[in-house]
């Protein structure tokens, strides 16, 4: 116990004494409250470390000892020996969105972290965000609910230097969306959802077995379609993949894709950016999934729709 104590104090000094960045260095730490929703979106930008209102307290290696956090507090530990994992658990209180921040890497920390929630037999997991090894999840919250989360080292590196910050926080629906994936009973082409050109759709791959199918109905003539993904950017755990089938398959499921695509324009996210040019029209098939077939409530996607079509 005071083994814990002493590496818990001493990870709140490193906390604490963090070199700051260039630009940054005239300014002094401030014993200010941090305010979140002045950083919720400006992650990329040089700013004060926060200071850690709580610390881990080990042994926190299960679920069963997890540590509870209250929201919407940075609290800071370390990895003191290999394969040190770090559990706690916090109340999400409605629905909502909910933001797992850690930083690490981004202080000055030798750890490249790796996150993890879990509420049942739903599970998220996240290993870096954006151009940072610094994980990152954004992740929809049904209703009011007790979530655990999993802080470790990816690669079981430990002790000096080897300091994290986390915080768990809700915050407001990270993109636009003017359609909704209305019901589960879409994992066919036959019960596909309509879809059209503007249209940005919020839905959910709740499940291994989950496949979203997509009616996109076209006129004759010929259609520059462009169909992305934006989730992972945002922080979502979802490695997308975008499926593209000819009018056929409503007919004959046996019918093959046009073109599928994982990735796409941002080498920084899994998120796809498909294009295609449709010679004629009819009711094309758009299927979501996931390119490892692991799904969860979390696993949230907001599917952009656009059709360029020839006079
Ligand atoms: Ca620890
Ligand atoms: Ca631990
Ligand atoms: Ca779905
Ligand atoms: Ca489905």
């Amino acid at each position: 116990m005071l083994l814990s104590i002493f590496l818990a104090c001493s990870a709140c000094i490193s906390c604490v004494e963090i070199p700051l960045d260039q630009e940054t260095q005239e300014q002094q730490p401030s014993d200010e409250p941090i305010d979140t929703s002045e950083t919720e979106d400006t992650g990329e930008e040089n700013f004060d470390p926060p200071p850690c209102p709580v610390m881990e307290l080990e042994p926190n290696g299960t679920f069963e000892e997890a540590q509870y956090i209250p929201m919407e507090t940075w609290f800071c530990g370390d990895f003191h020996e290999t394969a040190d994992l770090d559990v706690f658990e916090f109340d999400f209180p409605e629905e909502g969105w909910l933001k797992v921040w850690v930083r690490a890497q981004d202080l000055g920390s030798t750890a490249d972290v790796l996150v993890s929630i879990t509420h049942g037999s739903d599970t998220a997991l996240s290993t870096f965000f954006g151009e940072s090894t610094d994980p990152v999840l954004v992740v929809p919250v049904k209703e009011g609910m007790t979530i655990s989360a999993a802080v470790q080292e990816q690669y079981n590196g430990f002790g000096d230097n080897h300091f994290w910050e986390t915080m768990f926080s809700q915050i407001k629906v990270p993109v636009e969306y003017n359609l909704l994936e209305i019901d589960e009973n879409n994992n066919g082409m036959v019960n596909g959802q309509a879809i059209a050109s503007g249209d940005r759709v919020l839905g959910i791959i709740d499940s291994n077995y989950d496949r979203d199918w997509y009616h996109l109905e076209l006129p004759e003539g010929t259609h520059d379609i462009t169909l992305s993904i934006e989730a992972n950017q945002h922080g979502s755990p979802i490695d997308a993949m975008i499926y593209l089938y000819p009018p056929e398959v409503l007919e004959d499921p046996d019918v093959g894709y046009v073109k599928y695509r994982n990735h796409g324009l941002n080498p920084n996210s899994t998120d796809p950016y498909l294009t295609y040019t449709a010679d004629r029209g009819g009711v094309w098939g758009v299927q979501i999934k996931t390119f490892n077939s692991s799904g969860s409530d979390f696993y949230w996607y907001l599917l952009n729709v656009d059709v360029d079509s020839a006079e």
